[in-house]
């Protein structure tokens, strides 16, 4: 039997470059060797206030960003974390064995909650939630981004407690990071992850930009005050532009210092326009052709849905019989 893989992305704004290299070229990348569930995880897009319309929106669009990028749905199972209320539910029951310390403790928490005057008890939960996710298929592998690595962790320490408390009952997963591409930085501020939530000019470049703003995007990025490029001495805005390069062009460390040592920076950007570019532009085509079906994408989550439910809803069986729920 095939290793199972979980993953998802929020359907909380544009997706980006950094969500591609990061997550979405690597789950193409594996989609035949692992029984592959890719989720749009559209209750931990609620965590923060989402206008209503513009979420469900969102939510087709990434489905449609997913097939785009190369995701088979004869291969995977494409589907809408909402539309498969076990999350929900193992998500509470996991809440129940977590130590709230350990939620206090995330990164992305202590992040996101310093931005807001209140805040939401989905944003403290929201690990509790992405475990839900990953435990209830049982998934090995989880292909995410260095950001998600820590919650990640969280998942296996959660999946360790229950199977501690109740007997063995979860898969324990390892994470799977992208050996390039796994942070792709701000190219406004290299110090900053590209995210979605930040829409400061300049900062992403959107999987559906105009091929003109990412051009203009990349010109305009951060860099450092060399001329040109030294790998030994490159500022984090120089290797960040380097590293989009390498992670779209799948080039060696020897074929990028070959091909960049000395180019003066106003080169370099070209460069790695033209490559993200050419791999946009092709991406934008089939997403405009999907799009162009609603009744297939429809059918596709549909599918995704259905396929995975009877997996999620057997672990909640399981989970509520070793704790003692009515079942
Ligand atoms: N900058 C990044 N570089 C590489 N990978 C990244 N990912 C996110 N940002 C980068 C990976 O993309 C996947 C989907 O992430 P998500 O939708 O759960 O959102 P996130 O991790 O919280 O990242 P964002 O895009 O910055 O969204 P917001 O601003 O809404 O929080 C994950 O695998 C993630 O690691």
């Amino acid at each position: 039997m095939k290793t199972r893989v979980f993953s998802g992305m929020q359907p909380s704004g544009n997706l980006h470059i950094g969500n591609y290299l990061g997550a979405l070229k690597n789950w193409v990348r594996i989609q035949h060797d692992y029984e592959c569930i890719f989720c749009i995880v559209d209750m931990h897009a609620i965590t923060l206030p989402q206008d209503p319309a513009q979420l469900r929106a969102k939510i087709v669009e990434i489905a449609a960003l997913y097939l785009a990028a190369g995701i088979d749905p004869q291969v995977c199972s494409i589907m809408v974390q909402s539309a498969v209320p076990a999350h929900a539910e193992l998500a509470w029951m996991l809440t129940c064995v977590t130590p709230v310390g350990w939620l206090e403790r995330m990164t992305q928490y202590k992040t996101k909650s310093a931005k807001q005057e209140s805040v939401g008890d989905g944003v403290l939960q929201y690990p509790v939630l992405m475990a839900a996710d990953i435990l209830l298929y049982q998934a090995g592998i989880v292909p995410v981004g260095e950001d998600q690595a820590q919650h990640l962790e969280l998942t296996r320490d959660v999946a360790q407690r229950f199977n501690s408390l109740y007997g063995d009952t979860f898969v324990v997963p390892g994470t799977s990071l992208p050996a390039v591409g796994a942070r792709i930085m701000g190219l406004d501020d290299p110090a900053q992850k590209m995210s979605k939530s930040t829409t400061a000019a300049g900062h992403a470049i959107a999987l559906l930009d105009p091929v003109d703003k990412i051009r203009k995007t990349i010109m305009r990025a951060t860099t450092d005050s060399h001329p040109a490029v030294d790998f030994a001495t490159a500022g984090p805005g120089v290797l960040n532009l380097l590293s989009i390069y390498q992670a779209f062009s799948n080039a060696t460390d020897e074929e990028m210092e070959r091909r960049f040592t000395g180019l003066r920076y106003g080169d370099l950007k070209k460069e790695v326009a033209e490559m993200v570019i050419s791999h946009i532009e092709p991406f934008q085509e089939r997403y405009r052709q999907i799009v162009s079906e609603p009744g297939y994408l429809a059918g596709v989550l549909r599918d995704g849905a259905e396929r995975v439910a009877p997996i999620a809803n057997s672990t909640v069986r399981v989970v509520k019989e070793r704790m003692g729920l009515y079942v």
